[in-house]
């Protein structure tokens, strides 16, 4: 681990040479399997970053908006509710919304410390300093790194409430069991009668509202598809022709989730020359890049309650898009 100290601003870089293996091994293993795939994690370089701010302000993207709502109309019943003193969040990005919830907390005299955790280092780095001086006297401990492999990481909490942030729905970018899991470990980040998770959860809807969400009339999510071949090509030395692949979205009406995939529109062989190895595509075949699990109150409350928490509060925009929901845990959670 790498850790720079600034003023008010601490981050501990946790990802290195051992994370380009993680791409690594993520394509060697996803693309060699009958059904090829590539976890979305990937998606997320400078360009992928610049890509989803993009997508957030597409009117066809409602999630964005729907929890900005939820934000801007109950912040301060959150931070009543919790009194929290540290805010951890999982996936920060740009941290947009969370200021809502920082201010609120500002407002209330209770914030200490903010902890943002994702991938992109630039966006902690430049969130972290932006955030010191909106809020003088806040301590801001960012971590570059992976929730999936890193939350040991996040710092002991100080005295006071905290709340773990999980915005945006990108829970719903896990498979049922891995992100049953995932809740698990992030319920080890709290103590009982103390802290709380606030998650980020898009609800089920109509599936044309839905698959518009996701391909939108400007292109702007096929281009965020296609950019993971961009980052393989980049990071593996690979050849993939990115513009040959077709962007796919579709609700998946059964499990109940969109799925995002790359089309190839010809046969292709593909070099991933950093591992020595060829892929071969067949016309039309596809790669899964992604999928987003949409949520029922009943799928809400099951997933959390296997992930050893207590779901209380629920949030929703006036339009019952997306929820907002805050759980304790229920007891002290086992390791898994
Ligand atoms: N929370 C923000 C951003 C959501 S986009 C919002 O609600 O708008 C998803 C974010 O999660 C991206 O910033 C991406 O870099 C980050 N991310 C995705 N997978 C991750 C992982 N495994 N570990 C850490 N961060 C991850
Ligand atoms: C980050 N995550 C919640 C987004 C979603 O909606 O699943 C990523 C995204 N993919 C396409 N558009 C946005």
């Amino acid at each position: 681990m790498q850790r720079t100290v600034s003023g008010d601003v601490v981050v501990d870089c946790l990802l290195g040479p051992a994370d380009e293996r993680s791409l690594a091994d993520d394509v060697l293993d996803g693309l060699t399997r009958p059904f090829k795939e590539l976890p979305p994690k990937h998606f997320y370089d400078t360009r992928g970053a610049e890509l989803f701010d993009r997508i957030c302000e597409l009117p066809e993207y409602y999630p964005t908006r729907a929890e900005r709502a939820i934000l801007e109309a109950h912040s301060d019943d959150i931070v009543a509710r919790t009194g929290a003193a540290e805010l951890v969040e999982l996936g920060s990005g740009t941290a947009a919304k969370t200021r809502l919830l920082l201010r609120a907390m500002d407002d209330a005299g209770t914030l200490r410390r903010y902890v943002p955790l994702d991938v992109t280092e630039e966006m902690i780095r430049r969130t972290a300093s932006e955030l010191v001086e909106e809020h003088p006297g806040l301590v801001v401990h960012g971590i570059v790194g992976d929730f999936e492999r890193h939350l040991p990481y996040v710092p002991a909490p100080e005295d006071g409430p905290r709340v773990v942030a999980f915005l945006g729905g990108t829970v719903g970018n896990f498979p049922p069991g891995t992100r049953r899991r995932l809740l698990r470990a992030i319920g080890r980040l709290l103590r009982p009668g103390q802290d709380w998770l606030l998650l980020g959860t898009d609800l089920v809807k109509d599936p044309e509202v839905l698959e518009a969400a996701y391909d939108d009339g400007p292109g702007i999510t096929a281009e965020f598809n296609r950019n993971l071949l961009c980052v393989v090509n980049r990071e593996l030395d690979a050849d993939f022709d990115v513009g040959a692949f077709e962007h796919v979205a579709f609700f998946d009406r059964e499990r109940e989730w969109i799925e995002m995939r790359l089309r190839a529109c010809r046969r292709m062989r593909v070099r991933v020359g950093a591992l020595g190895l060829d892929v071969e595509f067949a016309p039309r075949e596809e790669l899964r890049t992604e999928i987003s699990a949409k949520f029922t109150p009943e799928r809400l409350a099951g997933d959390l309650t296997a992930a050893g928490l207590a779901l209380g509060d629920v949030l929703t925009d006036p339009d019952g898009l997306f929820a907002l929901s805050l759980s304790t845990p229920r007891r002290a959670v086992a390791a898994a």
